[in-house]
């Protein structure tokens, strides 16, 4: 776990804030992919709240994106065949996310991943119109109601 006990921190607060009915936007988003999943995943990865992601957030950003799809039973981890029902046939590509090689990926372990990779910076290149180098509420959601 040295990977990112900040941001570990960060999204059990934000856990906290649900429980509380603060945000309520995680049940409700439940059912279909809706923005509010969109805006949930966009504020874990905005590290720094400063409203944008950059890139290193953005690369963040799709970690969860992937995350909250394949954790059905939301336990923090995804087991394989959690990855392969979102994944089908990827099975090495499940093994290069679980570094420590438990049959399971963990979110530090996907965050890890994704840092490595060039995801972020991928993202950001599609989606930042503007070109101020940092992704917006807005411009994400013009971004993926375009794919
Ligand atoms: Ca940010
Ligand atoms: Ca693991
Ligand atoms: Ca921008």
């Amino acid at each position: 776990m040295r990977v990112n006990d900040y941001r570990v921190t960060t999204t059990l607060s934000l856990f906290g804030l649900v429980a509380l009915g603060l945000l309520s936007v995680d049940r409700s988003a439940a059912g279909g992919k809706s923005q509010a999943a969109a805006n949930d995943n966009f504020a874990r990865a905005d590290a720094n709240h400063d409203g944008k992601l950059s890139r290193e957030e953005a690369g963040d950003y799709l970690v969860y994106q992937v995350f909250t799809a394949c954790d059905k039973n939301r336990d923090g981890k995804i087991s394989l065949a959690e990855w392969l029902r979102i994944k089908p046939g990827e099975n090495a590509a499940f093994k290069e996310r679980d570094a420590n090689d438990d049959g399971f990926v963990t979110l530090a372990e996907a965050i890890e991943y994704g840092r490595r990779g060039g995801a972020g910076l991928t993202l950001l290149k599609k989606a930042d119109k503007n070109r101020d180098g940092k992704i917006d509420r807005a411009e994400l959601q013009a971004y993926l109601a375009g794919h």
